[in-house]
């Protein structure tokens, strides 16, 4: 018998015995390797269901303040008419834009999804944000970048997750922030310039989409299942719909909101 076998099966023994030992006591037994965790489901493979749906709202939505961005000459001259502030981007035929739609029930409980390597870029530029709202799975760099030629100072509010100030003076400074627990939304403002203001919406998996200037969404690779598909709007609040997924079918949920 050569060594190489012999302990192949003095490996085995020793396996056994702790085995016994974990059911009679458990801190007794010598420190074994964790068993690998549960392979991540992290790739919503193009296998999977779409949601699909347009966004628009009904009524007169209140004008966007004008932005006084006298003080900041290096901003405003990015502008060649007076900026607004972007609480309500509507396209045409009220299309509404910068909605953040995402899955908020029904995916498997024990589901887990690895955040994407690539960051969300959050862009501070002109003296306003971009984007304006965001989508970010929890653990996923949020690389805030200056590209303005003075100050910014990027503060999130919220309840969630711990806050952040990250003070940025230069143009081309850039900071990675993440997110540690699902929070819709966290807000975001600038503490220099009272009117910036941008929202991340931060999920545990990467079911979710900002509704773009035609108002349309599309959120891809669901497994089959029944969804409460949430829609959140920073003036017209949130609506809900249920949306029932199988195999790869896809399904429309459009969302209407009342302009006040
Ligand atoms: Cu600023």
């Amino acid at each position: 018998m050569n060594g190489r076998i012999l302990s192949v099966v003095g490996g085995m023994f020793l396996l056994t015995v702790c085995s016994k030992g974990d059911q009679g006591n458990a801190a007794a037994a010598p420190a074994a390797p964790p068993a690998p965790a549960a392979p991540a489901t992290s790739d919503p493979s193009a296998d999977g269901g779409t949601i699909t749906g347009k966004i628009k709202f009904t009524g007169t939505a209140a004008k966007n303040p004008t932005i006084d961005m006298s003080e900041e000459a290096a901003c405003k001259a990015k502008y060649p008419s007076p900026p607004t502030e972007e609480v309500v981007v509507a396209g045409a035929a009220n299309a509404l834009a910068n909605v953040f739609v995402y899955v908020s029930a029904g995916l498997p409980a024990n589901a887990k999804y690895q955040a994407p390597s690539t960051a969300v870029v959050l862009d501070q530029n002109g003296c306003r944000y971009h984007p304006h709202v965001l989508g970010i799975m929890v653990g996923q760099n949020l690389e805030i970048k200056n590209s303005d030629p003075l100050l910014h100072n990027i503060k999130a509010i919220a309840k969630k997750n711990r806050g952040f100030n990250v003070s940025q003076p230069n143009a081309g400074m850039t900071r990675d922030v993440t997110f540690s627990a699902p929070e819709v939304m966290v807000n975001l403002e600038c503490n220099v310039h009272g009117w910036m203001h941008a929202y991340a919406g931060v999920r545990p998996d990467p079911f979710f989409a900002v509704s773009g200037a035609d108002g349309s969404f599309s959120i891809k690779g669901l497994p089959p299942g029944t969804y409460t598909v949430e829609a959140w709007h920073e003036r017209f609040g949130t609506q809900t719909a249920t949306v029932t997924i199988a195999g790869t079918e896809s399904k429309t949920a459009n969302f209407t909101f009342a302009a006040h």
